[in-house]
Order: C-alpha cells, then sequence, then structure tokens
C-alpha cells in the first residue's frame, strides 16, 4: 500500500469532519453534496475485497427510488450479491474515519481480513443518471487507481445489469458474457422462449406502457427493445427527457399513491409498468373496464410466479422445494393465499433484498419479492434445466391471479432518533421503547383481518407505519393510532401526525 499517494489522494476527496454514515439496508445514502469522500473509500474498499475474494468487485453508484439530489453506493460481492455482513461493518467504519485515522482503517481492516496485499485487484463500476453520478463514480475510480486496483467503467447502467456483469466476469462467462450485448441478448432470449409457450398471443399481449422514473431504464430499455423483435412492443414514458428522477412516477410513486405516474395516460385493459430510478423495483398495473386500478406489486408478482411454477412441478411430477420470502410489508392476504390455496411455505425476512435473496438460497426454487417490486426467482441450475424441458411439452393453462382483498396504508413518522426503536421477528414486532409493542396489540384488535408494525427506515431518518384491515378506512384509522402511538412512545418531533385525509392510502 503507497500510504503517501493515499494521504494525498484522500485529501483531495476530504471527508467533512463529524458527518457520520452508515452502510445502511443498500449501501450509503444521502445527499449527493456529502458523498465524494465515500465514494472514494468504497473505492479503496472495493479493491481491498477484490484482493480477498480473488475476484471482480462491482461498486454501483445509485440512490435508487430516492429523491434525484440524493445518491448513494454499494459494493457488489463475487456471485452478484450484496456485500457481506462483516464488509458492511468495515465500510461503516472506513466511511466515517476522519482523515488522519484513515490509513490506520484501512491497514486493520487488511490485517483483520487476511487480506494479500500483493494480489491483483479488479473493480467494474457503473452508474445511474443522476447529475451527479458521473463525478462521484469518477471518485470511487480514484480510490481504485490509487491501491493498484484495475477497473473497468461501464457508465451508466441499471442496478441488475451491474450485479450482472460482476456474476459473468467471475463465472467464467457461463453464465452470460459481461458485455451490455451479452446482457440484451440473455434476457431477450428467455423472454421470447417464455412467452412462445403462452396460449394467448394476440398483439394486445405484447404491448406494454413503461414508466422509466425518469431514469436509466428508459436508456437501457430502448437499447434493449430491438433484441424483443417481434416478441414485445414497448411504449416509453417518463424517460428522462423532461421531467425530474423519481417524481410523481417510477414504482414506489405508484405502489404508495395506488394510481398511475405522471405523464402516462392509460386506457381500459392496458398493461402498464413501473421502474425505480436504477431500474430495479417493478410493478405492474392496470385500469378495468371500470376504470378501477388495478396494481400487481411484489406479492401478486411473487404469487404468480411461484404458482407457474407450482403448476409447472405438479404437471411434471417433479417434488422439488419451492418456497416464498417476503417481509412484514407483504400483504396478508398474499401470505394465506400462497400458504392456504397454493400450499407453497412462505417465509419473512427482515426488509431489504440482501435477506431475501440468502432465505431464497435455502430452496431449490426461490421466489422472493419485496411489496414495492424488488424480486426475483432463484433456480438451481439442475432444476432450471429440467423446468425448460419440461415446460415445452406441456400445455400453457390459464393462471389465476390471487385475488387480494385487503387494503393497506404505508406511512412514515419523523422521530427524534430513529433508534430508540429496535424491532425483532423480522421486524414484525417492537422491542423497544417499552411499550410500544403492547400499544399496537392493543390497537391491532380493534380492527378486523388487521395487522401493523413499525420500524426504523435502513435509508432515511424515519420511522415507518405499516397497517392493513379489512377496509382502506379501517386501515387508515388504525395506521393514523399507531403513528400516534409511535409518537408518543418514541419521542415523536415536529407536527402530530394527522389523519389521512383524501381516504385513498397516500403516504404523508
Ligand atoms: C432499500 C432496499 C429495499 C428496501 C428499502 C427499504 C435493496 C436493493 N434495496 O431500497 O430492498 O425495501 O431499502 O427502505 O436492498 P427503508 O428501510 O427506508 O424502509
Ligand atoms: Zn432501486
Amino acid at each position: 500500500m503507497d500510504l503517501g499517494a493515499i494521504t494525498k489522494y484522500s485529501a483531495l476527496h476530504a471527508k467533512p469532519s463529524g458527518l457520520i454514515l452508515q452502510y445502511g439496508t443498500a449501501g450509503f445514502r444521502t445527499k449527493a453534496e456529502h458523498l465524494d469522500h465515500v465514494m472514494f473509500r468504497m473505492g479503496l474498499l472495493a479493491v481491498l475485497r477484490s484482493k480477498q475474494t480473488k475476484s471482480t468487485i462491482g461498486v454501483m453508484v445509485t440512490a435508487s427510488h430516492n429523491p434525484e439530489e440524493d445518491n448513494g453506493v454499494k459494493l457488489v460481492d463475487p456471485l452478484g450479491e450484496m456485500l457481506a455482513p462483516s464488509w458492511e461493518e468495515h465500510a461503516t467504519c472506513l466511511a466515517n474515519a476522519e482523515e488522519q485515522d484513515m490509513q490506520r482503517v484501512l491497514i486493520d481492516i487488511s490485517e483483520k481480513e487476511a487480506v494479500n496485499l500483493q494480489q491483483d485487484a479488479f473493480v467494474v463500476i457503473g452508474r445511474d443518471t443522476r447529475p451527479s453520478s458521473e463525478k462521484l463514480s469518477q471518485s470511487v475510480i480514484d480510490g481504485v487507481t490509487v491501491l493498484g486496483g484495475q477497473f473497468h467503467d461501464y457508465g451508466l447502467l441499471t442496478t441488475p445489469q451491474l450485479h450482472y456483469m460482476v456474476y459473468c466476469r467471475n463465472t467464467g462467462g457461463r453464465y452470460g458474457k459481461a458485455t451490455i450485448e451479452g446482457y440484451y441478448q440473455k434476457l431477450s432470449k428467455a423472454f421470447v422462449e417464455l412467452t412462445k409457450q403462452a396460449s394467448c398471443s394476440g398483439d394486445e399481449y405484447r404491448s406494454l406502457k413503461v414508466d422509466c422514473a425518469n431514469g436509466i431504464g428508459a436508456l437501457k430499455l430502448r437499447e434493449m427493445e430491438h433484441y424483443f423483435s417481434q416478441g414485445l412492443s414497448v411504449q416509453l414514458f417518463n424517460d428522462g427527457s423532461k421531467g425530474k428522477l423519481n417524481h410523481l412516477c417510477g414504482a414506489d410513486f405508484v405502489k404508495s399513491h395506488q394510481k398511475p405516474p405522471q405523464g402516462m395516460e392509460i386506457k381500459s385493459n392496458e398493461r402498464c409498468c413501473s421502474f425505480d430510478g436504477d431500474a430495479d423495483r417493478i410493478v405492474y398495473y392496470y385500469h378495468d373496464a371500470d376504470g378501477h386500478f388495478h396494481l400487481i406489486d411484489g406479492d401478486k408478482i411473487a404469487t404468480l410466479i411461484s404458482s407457474f411454477l407450482k403448476e409447472l412441478l405438479v404437471e411434471i411430477g417433479e417434488s422439488l422445494n419451492i418456497g416464498v420470502v417476503q417481509t412484514a410489508y407483504a400483504n396478508g392476504s398474499s401470505t394465506r393465499y400462497l400458504e392456504e390455496v397454493m400450499k407453497v411455505p412462505v417465509y419473512c425476512t427482515k426488509t431489504g433484498v440482501k435477506h431475501l435473496h440468502h432465505k431464497a438460497q435455502e430452496f431449490d426454487i426461490g421466489v422472493y419479492f419485496e411489496a414495492n417490486g424488488h424480486g426475483t426467482a432463484l433456480f438451481s441450475t439442475a432444476v432450471e434445466m429440467k423446468i425448460k424441458q419440461s415446460a415445452k411439452q406441456l400445455e400453457d393453462k390459464k393462471r389465476k391471479a390471487a385475488k387480494m382483498l385487503e387494503n393497506i396504508i404505508d406511512l412514515f413518522n419523523q422521530v427524534a432518533d430513529r433508534r430508540v426503536i429496535s424491532t425483532t421477528n423480522a421486524e414484525r414486532q417492537a422491542v423497544t421503547p417499552p411499550g410500544l409493542q403492547e400499544a399496537i396489540n392493543d390497537l391491532v384488535k380493534k380492527y378486523k383481518l388487521s395487522r401493523a408494525f413499525v420500524r426504523p427506515s435502513g435509508t432515511e431518518d424515519v420511522v415507518r407505519v405499516y397497517a392493513e384491515a379489512d377496509s382502506q378506512e379501517s386501515a387508515d384509522h388504525l395506521a393514523h393510532e399507531v403513528s400516534l402511538a409511535v409518537f408518543q412512545l418514541a419521542g415523536g418531533i415536529g407536527e402530530r401526525p394527522q389523519p389521512a385525509s383524501d381516504g385513498e392510502g397516500t403516504p404523508h
């Protein structure tokens, strides 16, 4: 390690003294202007992690669905997964070290993790379309270079694309080519093969309106659409040519407001979907003939995918173990449907893709989705082959979608220090402050088919309140009452939480 060079370059990416940030649910996230030193240091850390794992490591510069002014960074481990938890701690230590302590922290990490500093390092970098992202990714590159790492800067990429590149590079090209072209080829081919088997083949089934949240998804889908040829025709909205990133559009907006994004007219039964700012979330929706809005969120996507796979397994007579992983945010009716009707075991983990992913790996087929639209299905390679062969011989059957009854509301609450709330049981129960869980239990008892929980956000300085019940009105009331309990028992600041006024479950 050339400590002299590190000190010199670090001074060019100086840390504002006293600033403390945490490697949260999906890396560091805050206002872009506070992140220069974090980026530089994550470049350094990526090199150490690459040396230690003797693999390519990814660095993604994005703040996902958060406002355009924010930014963030996360590291991607060799198999395209989120950074290992022990390294998240190193990331936090390194990001928060004052300038004079930086060298010591770097050496500590290297020693603790037995990093062979002579080993080569390779880091791949991607970024979203935020105005701050280009400069910040340059700071990552500075960090990589000063520690002697090699790098490839992919420039603008969606988050899933960066994960893909890392995985391809570490599996000798067996999974796919680590190029943008390779990504489009692999995914479009899989899509075309899958949809060939569908019985409904009219044009209306092949067109999709896509809200790109004014983000990177627009650029990449525009490149990708040629690969679908006749298989799919997409119409892009909120493509970044006018509006602001994630503003009044995107998956988060559509999910929390239960309505289409701005800038997209939808006719009845047209198929529509929304990405978030880095295109790793998706939710689908449509208006029925009566003009009612229907959202197919992560819960329903997981239900459809797992029902589809379960049926295939039954038809081909395979008894592989299939499991669905959700978080506390999953609508209770989706969990009941999966368990009681589909007879698929359902597991609940903490919020954040890494937790769901980890659990899903325990099954032959693991389907995981957060209600907000993050998710996928995981198969072992052997299972993938079996399903492909058998699926070809099968007639497609009509799929029944789960009917979701309950209404949900998801609010957030400002408290003086969100850490006064700690939780257990996959974030479904509050351990502290004392009395809060008891208060929630009493409130929940007042409503039918109801459920509520609170948790400190892992990405913002707020406490999130979730409630569901048999009607929207009850869900609104319950959410308000729980918010008041949080406000009273956890040191609420600012205005007392107000009841939902529009009856639409809009977050306040
Ligand atoms: C991050 C997570 C997302 C989670 C959200 C919760 C990833 C890639 N992203 O965006 O999965 O739902 O945080 O945010 O893991 P919260 O802690 O502020 O509620
Ligand atoms: Zn995202």
